[in-house]
């Protein structure tokens, strides 16, 4: 902004500068004219020298100059600010069409008006599209909503695109084994874009070193589209071409599920590492080489590569840090801050120890097998890795996330399925917690607000788990919480979970509230993690999705003292502050706080909803839905 000002600025400035010197000579000349006048006065009869009035000429002519100087400089900002002005109102214009009353004013430009944004709230369309004709636009929207991602550019790219090398400069100094395993490559798709992967078949041809790379193997999980049948073969004859007996096609003949079809590819590998992708990436420069040489060096290593993002609109590849994966109790994988440990090393080529993997993995292949593959009880997706995970560290094995391997990866702006996933997450979740999770298992439950017993969810068999488990001589979750995972924190004494209602209104449940904000509601009930609440018998209690762990915070009902309205706080800070965040609650009894004896109660709002409020208490009673052991039931009767 200034930058832009800085001329206008400094005329401004001049201009001020000319006014002041204006001033002083007109002091000057009146001094002149005062000390001429004042030597007349003392000496009436001496001469008016001609001096005199040359110092008075000049004087008059500088000011005339100074004058004139002055009006060009106004001049001059008034015409910059026209000429700024004008370029304001053509950029308006490309933006949306002037009205008709400056149109006449514009200069007339000779390019044709651009192309209407047909599309203008799709995220397709924000950063991309430009410029695009109509019937392509809605060619590229089709193709958008179908996929998840820009199937039109991506089909214009070049299946050999180079990406930028995202490697820290130090990786580059890294040397590595001439003779390294040998590699094959899993690809697993469904309803993938067939451009899609093939830019990934090409990315790992052109960069990964031949005497290493004996297949690629392509797992089709039963596609529904099209082109991925005759298209997709004649392709793969034509790599072949080039490369003989480089890439072999497995296809479902029915839809089997991720962990499924990672199986799959794995029982059809042959080399000494299998690597395991989604067909939606581009490896990068040197990403093989650091795999191979690890799992040389330790062949019960699961790695992943560092994964950067390919834009879903642009296709920009958009470097992402190094992270190591982690989860949360409902078992939903997410990025976890690299350990410090791991920063103390200063050596930012190092392995990064992994509490999990996301999906993507690289595995000494008999190792792989030994404990046991991917879980074909897993279903459609979700938890699968989480499964592993816990099976590999628990079982011998470790994880590490390799800096110097690094994946472009396709997020995809939607799922193109119209599933619901949670219903498969949900139940595979609860699938781990069974096999894996001993007595922590029941924070897998509570996270997912289901009963402890009886959850009316069919996990699948686990028997032959169970006799896996006994056979790698598995270590415990416990083990695993204590020396891979600490940011997990096991809570063990809450006794009352699921949705709180007031008997005034049983349709009305316990609320987080709107977010941001810290203020609890009773709201219609619904399914969404927004209205668990959780019982302590510390008398703690929490509204909202469980976090239950080091670094993050759950949120304490609070009464806040003087206020009629309830407050959620981060409950440590709220502990420290000594906020009152305890309370006494019963089964069908009050919610009374500890320290300020108000309860926590419901009052109709003049618009007819329901208000929560702290007040003397009134006897309203309230019900949570599930309780654990035998606590807090009513007197029998
Ligand atoms: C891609 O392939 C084409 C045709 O073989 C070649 O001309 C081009 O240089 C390649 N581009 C890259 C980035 O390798
Ligand atoms: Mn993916």
């Amino acid at each position: 902004m200034l930058r832009r000002n800085l001329p206008q600025v400094l005329c401004l400035g001049l201009m001020l500068v000319l006014a002041a010197n204006l001033l002083l000579l007109f002091h000057a000349k009146e001094i002149v004219q005062n000390l001429i006048q004042g030597g007349l006065q003392k000496d009436p009869h001496r001469p008016l020298h001609t001096r005199d009035r040359t110092v008075m000429d000049r004087l008059s002519h500088l000011e005339v100059a100074v004058q004139r100087l002055k009006e060009n400089m106004k001049l001059a900002v008034k015409q910059q600010a026209r000429v700024e002005k004008d370029a304001l109102m053509r950029v308006e214009d490309e933006v949306q069409p002037a009205p008709k009353a400056l149109q006449g004013k514009m200069v007339k430009s000779k390019q044709p008006r651009p192309p209407k944004k047909l599309f203008p709230t799709s995220a397709l369309f924000q950063q991309w599209g430009e410029g695009l004709a109509e019937a392509e636009q809605r060619k590229a929207q089709d193709l958008f909503h179908r996929f998840g991602y820009n199937v039109y550019l991506s089909n214009q790219l070049p299946l050999n695109r180079s990406i930028p090398d995202t490697r820290d400069s130090r990786c580059l100094q890294k040397t590595y084994p001439s003779q390294l395993p040998s590699l094959s490559v899993i690809l697993i798709f469904m309803d993938e874009a067939l451009s899609i992967i093939l830019r990934a078949i090409t990315s790992i041809i052109n960069r990964t070193p031949s005497q290493v790379l004996k297949e690629i193997i392509l797992v089709d999980d039963f596609s529904s589209n099209g082109e991925l049948k005759s298209s997709l073969d004649e392709k793969i004859e034509f790599y072949n071409q080039m490369y003989p007996g480089l890439l072999k096609i497995i296809r479902h003949t029915q839809r089997k599920g991720l962990a499924h079809a990672r199986n799959t590819g794995w029982e059809a590998a042959g080399a000494d590492v299998v690597v395991i992708l989604d067909a939606h990436v581009e490896v990068n420069v040197g990403w093989a080489e650091p795999i191979l040489a690890r799992i040389q060096e330790d062949r019960t290593v699961i790695i992943s590569p560092v994964f950067d993002n390919i834009r879903f609109d642009t296709f920009k590849l958009m470097k992402y840090a190094v992270a190591v994966d982690g989860f949360n109790w409902e078992l939903w994988c997410r990025y976890d801050p690299v350990p410090q440990t791991w920063i103390a090393l200063d050596d930012v080529t190092a392995p990064v120890r992994s509490p999990s993997i996301m999906g993507i993995l690289a595995a000494d292949r008999l190792f792989l097998g030994e404990i046991g593959a991917l879980d074909d009880g897993m279903l459609v997706y979700g938890g699968e890795n989480v499964e592993l995970s816990l099976r590999v560290w628990q079982c011998g094995g470790k994880i590490e996330v390799l800096p110097c391997s690094r994946v472009g990866h396709l997020e995809r702006h939607h799922k193109p399925y119209a599933l619901d996933l949670s219903s498969a997450l949900k139940r595979n979740a609860l699938r781990v917690a069974e096999i894996w999770m001993d007595e922590y298992k029941h924070m897998v439950y509570l996270a997912w607000n289901l009963p402890l017993q009886n959850s009316g969810i069919d996990f699948g068999d686990i028997a032959s788990k169970r006799v896996l488990r006994e056979k790698l001589k598995c270590k415990t979750f416990d083990w695993y919480l204590k020396t891979v995972y600490p940011v997990l924190k096991p809570i063990h004494d809450i006794v009352g979970y699921g949705r709180m209602k007031n008997s005034l209104d049983k349709s009305v449940c316990l609320d987080r509230g709107p977010i941001p904000g810290n203020t609890p509601i009773m709201y219609m009930c619904h399914e969404f993690s927004s209205q668990n609440v959780y019982y302590r018998l510390t008398g703690e209690l929490y509204i909202g999705p469980l976090v239950a762990e080091v670094h993050g915070d759950d949120l304490c009902l609070t009464d806040p003292g003087q206020r009629e309205k309830p407050a959620l706080e981060p409950c440590s800070k709220a502990a420290q502050n000594k906020w009152h965040i305890y309370w006494d609650f019963k089964q069908g009894g009050a919610v009374i706080n500890r320290d300020t004896q108000r309860c926590l109660e419901t009052r109709r709002e003049p618009s007819g909803a329901y208000g929560l409020v702290l007040r003397t208490c009134t006897a309203q009673v309230w019900d949570i839905q599930f309780t654990v052991g035998g606590w807090g039931q009513p007197k029998a009767l």
